[in-house]
């Protein structure tokens, strides 16, 4: 077998986004495109001669081209050996369990997470380091660097690996071990959650429904909610992984996971419901006719976690991400523990967690997990909420309720506006930017605005500074319009504005938060001059 150095031209646009690099499937299928990033990435971390690195993907279209290219390139680079999961899959959360549990030098996931697949959807890639986690910014920007310098690659000449079969198989000098995709995963699940609890739950005769949305997550499932936990066959849906994910949108919110929330909203609706995306690091929670905030969800887990095996001695702190309500960081004042706010992107969270400065953390954008991986973990989150009712038997609801009785509710919406015009969403942010210096002390209708900035965050740990990483208007009550632009899409801009109100008034608490918000959605509409600039009269997504 001879290993080929093939000339590339080097490309431009490999800049990895808030989670890796994210591109049209097309962009992807590109001569030289695949292996420009995937040797730029082996250029850059520099992987000891024989080291083990972990390969697999959330079984999206071009997810077998992929493995097979970057196992050749492997053996070509000096990979002593990679571990790969089983058909080429490994969800997000379980790839980071296996790069913990083998102490691999790293791995390379393959995903576009919650973004739609096939040969029209999107593919993508990112680079996982030793702890599990997401490259920090300093790595993805080496690797973007020497994607643009590159000029050629190094590949092994080789037959196909099979990938279907468990089994360990020579490429070059380097091993593949073609690994269980599930068990490692689904044995630390058994390690964390008190699985006896949750088997009498189900035994009770309590009903859950999981939409696996033809993703990631389908097989996993299945080995832990029927097979391990004894839940009915029918708790699960959607649960057969497919390259397209059935022409579906793998984002397991109100608007994309639709079939699911109807179930949960209609007569015969089961006292539990949750989804997960493409690559199974997401969750949605819901219970009957009630949907949990992600904000909300992980401020309840970081609240009753001592009912958790894996954490009845308590936590020794929580990490959000800018946007994310502060409903966690009143639950953390009241534990007396750490509360730390990041920019988005879950590798902000990895020095924290190894640090020993954190153990769990979320963000709104449904990702909610702790330090037992390093990456955020939908099937966790699920189980978390399952092992909380197993032990208070109480519906989400009440559970929720209580909660906001305790705490008061931060009230929190999100509104979307996906594939606006580069252009058009730059000139908006660049236009409430204009604002910051007359805003403060503004009376706004009812807020009073206290302060304005572009969020900034320099890591405890390492001092480095991220910039700009969001517009915040924050009001003298505590209530707050966020403003930023998506990471991870691949055409044209998404803007996310995200909305926070405090309630203390328990008596509103069972309002509508469209409802308590509306004021503020009014002010965030204007301020941005949103329907001037951009045509849009209403958002994409709302959650
Ligand atoms: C990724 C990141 C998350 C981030 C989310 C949304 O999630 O891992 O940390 O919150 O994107 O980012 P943005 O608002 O920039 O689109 P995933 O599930 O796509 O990997």
């Amino acid at each position: 077998m001879t290993i080929r150095t093939i000339s590339t031209p080097g490309f431009n646009d490999q800049k990895p986004g808030t989670s890796g690099l994210r591109k049209r499937v097309k962009v992807f299928q590109q001569p030289h495109y695949l292996e420009n990033f995937v040797q730029s990435v082996f250029d850059t971390v520099q992987i000891p001669a024989g080291a083990t690195i972990v390969l697999g993907g959330d079984g999206r279209f071009y997810n077998r081209e992929a493995i097979q290219v970057i196992l050749k390139m492997a053996a070509a680079n000096g990979v002593g050996r990679v571990l790969v999961g089983q058909a080429g899959i490994l969800s997000t959360p379980a790839e980071s369990c296996v790069i913990r549990k083998y102490q691999a030098f790293g791995g390379m996931v393959l995903s576009a997470s919650h973004n739609p697949g096939g040969p029209e959807g999107d593919f993508g890639i990112k680079f996982n380091i030793q702890n599990g986690g997401p490259a920090p910014e300093k790595i993805t920007e080496a690797i973007f660097e020497r994607a643009k310098q590159l000029r050629e690659y190094r590949i092994l000449e080789a037959a196909d690996i099979e990938l279907d079969q468990l089994g360990t198989y020579a490429l070059g000098d380097m091993q593949v071990e073609v690994i269980d995709a599930v068990r490692d995963y689904a044995d630390l699940m058994e390690e964390i959650f008190d699985f006896a609890a949750i088997k009498a739950l189900f035994a009770a005769g309590f009903r859950m429904k999981f939409d696996a949305m033809h993703a990631v997550t389908g097989p996993y499932a299945r080995e832990i909610f029927i097979r391990r936990l004894g839940a009915p066959a029918d708790s699960i849906m959607n649960a057969n992984p497919l390259p397209d994910f059935g022409g579906g949108h793998p984002d397991p919110n109100l608007t994309y996971a639709h079939e699911l929330v109807e179930i949960l909203y209609g007569a015969q609706a089961p006292e539990f419901g949750a989804a997960s995306d493409g690559d199974g690091d997401r969750n949605m929670i819901l219970g009957k006719h009630f949907f949990v905030t992600p904000s909300d969800s992980l401020a309840i887990i970081a609240a009753n976690a001592t009912c958790i095996r894996g954490y009845r001695d308590g936590i020794a702190g929580v990490a959000r991400s800018m946007p994310t309500s502060g409903a966690v960081d009143r639950v953390a004042k009241a534990l007396n523990i750490p509360c730390f706010e990041t920019p988005t992107g879950w590798k902000f969270f990895g020095n924290l967690m190894d640090a020993g400065k954190v153990t769990l953390c979320g963000e709104e954008s449904f990702g909610t997990s702790s330090s037992h991986v390093r990456e955020k973990d939908g099937l966790w989150a699920v189980l978390c909420w399952l092992n909380i009712l197993a032990v208070k038997r109480l519906s989400v609801e009440q559970i929720v309720m209580a909660h906001w009785r305790e705490f008061g509710r931060n009230v929190y919406s999100r509104l979307d506006y996906e594939d606006l015009p580069v252009s058009q969403a730059n000139q908006l942010m660049q236009h409430v930017t204009e604002q910051f210096t007359h805003l403060p002390c503004q009376q706004l209708g009812s807020y009073r605005v206290h302060a304005c900035d572009n969020f900034s965050y320099t890591d405890p740990i390492d001092g480095s500074v991220s910039r700009n990483q969001g517009l915040r208007i924050l009001f003298e009550d505590g209530s707050r319009i966020v403003i930023r632009l998506s990471g991870t899409g691949t055409e044209g801009a998404t803007l996310r504005i995200y909305l926070e109100a405090y309630e203390p008034d328990t008596s509103r608490h069972a309002l509508d938060a469209q409802e308590l918000l509306k004021e503020l959605i009014k002010i965030a509409l204007n301020l941005t001059q949103l329907q001037a600039i951009t045509g849009r009269d209403k958002p994409t997504v709302i959650t």
